[in-house]
Order: C-alpha cells, then sequence, then structure tokens
C-alpha cells in the first residue's frame, strides 16, 4: 500500500483527497502493470477512451468545455499523473497528454475552437498532441525553424517537428511556428493543426527505451485556416511556457509515481528475500536506501504540491517553483528506482519485473518538457531576476 499520508497537507480539500481514492480503486481495478508493447497505438487509444468514458478527461479541460473546474486544478492534475504513473506509465502518458495537447487552446484560443476540440478531448473521443520540438532544437524554443506564412485567410506551414508524442494517433496538434514578427522568441506563433490537414505527414515513427506513440511530423505547404491562430501572431513563445509552467509540476507528479512504486516493490521485496541467514530488510545497508528514497519522495511531493498549490491559488506565473519540482522530482526518481533495481539484485534486470520496467520508464521524465539542465537555468534565471512574486503573494494571505 503506497503511503497516503500526504493527502491530508494543507495543500489540499476535500475534493483532492476523494479524487485521490477513487482514482486508486479504479485504476487498481482498470490498469495492469504490463507489458503494452505488441500495440502501443491500440493500447493508447484503448486508454483514453477508458479514462473519458470514466471521467477521468474531465480534469484535462474547463468546465465550459465539459471539464469539471473553471480552469486546469493543477493539484488534481498531479494526482492523477502520481496515482496513474504508480499502476502503469503508459496510462500516465495517455493521460498527460489529452492536457498538454489540449491547455494551449483552452488557454489562449477562441471560443469557437475550444467548443471545436475541447469536448472531444475530455471525452477521450479526440486525442491530443503539442508539436514544439524540431529536429534542430527543442530546448531552444526561441530557435524553432518551421514558418507559418500568412497567405489569404490560410497560414502556409513548412517545416517538421520531432519527438511528438501522439504523433500518429493524435487527431489534432498544438503546433508552434514561426511568423517573423520580431527575431528570435517574439517572432513565434501558435496553432492547432488538425492530423488530416493536407501538407502533414507522420514522416517515422521512433521507438524509444518505454515504448509509446512518438514521431517526427513533416509539414509540406500544409495550409490551415486563419481562424486556427492561438492567441495573436507572436505570442507563441509564452503560450509553449505558460502551457508548461501548468505542465512541468505535472511531470514531477509522474515521477513522484514512479518513485513510490518503486519504493513499494522494494520494500516488499527486502522483506521476503533471504542472504546471509537474513531478511534484505533487517540488514543496515538495506535500511539506510529505504530512508533515503522515503525521506527523498517526501521532500520531492512537497515541491510538486507546493507548486501546483501555487498556480490554483496565489499566483498564475509559477515559473520557478514549476521547474524546482519537474527538475527534482525526476533526478530523485531516477535516484529512488535505481536503488530499488539494487535492492533486487539480478531480479531487478529481469525483463518485464516491475523495478526493471520502471527503470525504463523514468529516464525520460529527466529529458521532455525541459531537461533538467534547461530548469537550472529558468531556476537560475528567476532567483537572479528577484521574481519571487508567488512567495510574496502566499506571505500576504492571511
Ligand atoms: N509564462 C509567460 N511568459 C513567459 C514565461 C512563462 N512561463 N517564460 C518566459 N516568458 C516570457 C518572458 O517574460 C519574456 O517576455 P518579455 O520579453 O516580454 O519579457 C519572453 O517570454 C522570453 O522569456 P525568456 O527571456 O526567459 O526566454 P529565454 O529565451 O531566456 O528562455 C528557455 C529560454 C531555455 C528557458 C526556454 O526556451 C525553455 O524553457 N526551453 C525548453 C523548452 C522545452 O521544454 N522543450 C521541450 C519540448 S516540450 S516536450
Amino acid at each position: 500500500m503506497p503511503d497516503r499520508t500526504f493527502l491530508s497537507w494543507p495543500f489540499f480539500d476535500e475534493g483532492h483527497r476523494t479524487l485521490a481514492v477513487s482514482l486508486e480503486s479504479w485504476a487498481t481495478a482498470k490498469l495492469a502493470f504490463e507489458h503494452h508493447e505488441r500495440d502501443i497505438d491500440g493500447a493508447c487509444r484503448k486508454l483514453v477512451s477508458a479514462l473519458g468514458h470514466d471521467g477521468w478527461l474531465k480534469y484535462s479541460v474547463p468546465k465550459n468545455y465539459g471539464g469539471h473546474f473553471d480552469k486546469l486544478d493543477v493539484r488534481s492534475l498531479c494526482l492523477i499523473r502520481e496515482t496513474l504513473a504508480r499502476h502503469s506509465g503508459l496510462a500516465d502518458f495517455a493521460f498527460a497528454m489529452q492536457g498538454l495537447g489540449s491547455a494551449s487552446i483552452a488557454l489562449f484560443g477562441a471560443d469557437d475552437l475550444k467548443q471545436r476540440y475541447l469536448p472531444g478531448v475530455g471525452s477521450g473521443a479526440r486525442i491530443a498532441a503539442f508539436a514544439l520540438s524540431e529536429p534542430e532544437g527543442g530546448s531552444d524554443v526561441s530557435a524553432l525553424r518551421t514558418t507559418a506564412q500568412l497567405d489569404g485567410d490560410h497560414y502556409v506551414i513548412n517545416g517538421a517537428k520531432t519527438w511528438i508524442s501522439n504523433g500518429g494517433i493524435a487527431g489534432h496538434y498544438v503546433l508552434f511556428a514561426r511568423t517573423g514578427e520580431a527575431p528570435g522568441a517574439k517572432g513565434l506563433s501558435a496553432f492547432v493543426v488538425d492530423a488530416d490537414a493536407p501538407g502533414l505527414d507522420v514522416r517515422e515513427r521512433i521507438e524509444t527505451i518505454a515504448p509509446h506513440p512518438l514521431a517526427t511530423l513533416r509539414f509540406r505547404n500544409c495550409r490551415i485556416p486563419k481562424s486556427h491562430l492561438l492567441g495573436k501572431p507572436g505570442d507563441g513563445f509564452k503560450i509553449a511556457m505558460a502551457t508548461l509552467d501548468i505542465f512541468r509540476a505535472t511531470v514531477g507528479a509522474a515521477a513522484l509515481g514512479f518513485a513510490r512504486r518503486a519504493l513499494d516493490e522494494a520494500v516488499s521485496y527486502a522483506r521476503r528475500r533471504e542472504a546471509f541467514g537474513h531478511k534484505l530488510a533487517d540488514f543496515q545497508l538495506t535500511q539506510a536506501k529505504l530512508a533515503d528514497m522515503a525521506t527523498e519522495i517526501d521532500a520531492a511531493a512537497l515541491l510538486v504540491y507546493r507548486a501546483a498549490w501555487t498556480k490554483d491559488r496565489v499566483a498564475d506565473r509559477v515559473t520557478r517553483e514549476a521547474s524546482m519540482a519537474k527538475m527534482y522530482a525526476t533526478e530523485m526518481a531516477q535516484r529512488v528506482v535505481d536503488a530499488a533495481v539494487q535492492i533486487h539484485g539480478g531480479m531487478g534486470v529481469v525483463s518485464g519485473e516491475p523495478v526493471e520496467r520502471l527503470y525504463r520508464e523514468v529516464r525520460s521524465l529527466r529529458i521532455y518538457e525541459g531537461t533538467t539542465e534547461i530548469q537550472k537555468l529558468v531556476i537560475a534565471g528567476q532567483v537572479l531576476a528577484g521574481q519571487d512574486e508567488p512567495a510574496r503573494k502566499a506571505a500576504e494571505k492571511p
């Protein structure tokens, strides 16, 4: 049984506690922590559909478009990702992408775009994707090369995007491209592109150590209606960053889920496995590992739910908190999962064992939605600029 004591922390209200308990029952009944590798696309489609059917995707869209809350509640998103990740990395992935691939529309789209795209995302009928990274760069967003040129009532898109999760199975892509209002970051715009838009091809699928739908997309004179612009021309960088401000904390939450599962597996193995006439759990070297794992998990949970609570209750801009949560929790999860593998010895590297799977699942979290190195730049930038707005607002609260 995973540690649930954190649910009594003051970051949460009763709704969050109920959500965590009911999703835990659902995940226990419906999700198997097992191999899906044979038909990843099919498994992913089924997961989106099940998550939608049973109401969990209502947390990915705002209330007016079939969701639960007026705006995305980051604490709920984090609790859901943490719980799903503990049961199935692919279920966490399927859930996370519905939010990441639609939040820019919810935050910056015109009402008719929201009406067209968000209800399907919230019901699971439409699979969403976020297309930012390019073959020549993912970290340096201001250097994106894909172009979108205005031609009458359309934008014409040319270029390529890569590492696109749900590439090939998505119904739409939130796309960032250069519209050229100014050099660098101020010359980017955001759009919604339907997957069947003429001129958009899925060029190749990418296989990774923890398989999920992932592809490179090519745009050749791909025409989309001008009305598919999100926000204003030139707003693309800020739209991408504001979206990542929400979802970076949730990546930390997924890392927490993987880490909690690894700790549970390690404790259970240490209690039953004998060596030198004792259970592994009787050895102080094992105990020291378990103590470090448990402490790091709690530290990461505090950072993740601090970021989520700050976004929900205190400040719109939580760049520093979200980056700290993402960086610390994903690095922590790597260490915790590695320690769990070590406690399992040879069993830890047997294909299909839960900790072997966690070892593969956890690695990409330190890379996607901003590498650890990028998070350090973001945090240092905030510290050097003295941007402590959320902390100040929190201190002012009665
Ligand atoms: N919310 C709203 N606006 C934001 C913002 C945020 N979170 N972050 C930055 N901005 C604004 C800034 O206020 C600034 O606006 P002004 O020029 O009007 O002041 C503008 O955007 C540029 O910001 P900044 O100068 O901080 O940008 P940098 O070029 O220094 O940022 C990094 C560079 C590396 C931090 C950024 O490109 C980044 O996060 N890259 C990683 C992207 C990523 O996660 N890639 C993985 C693909 S997604 S799976």
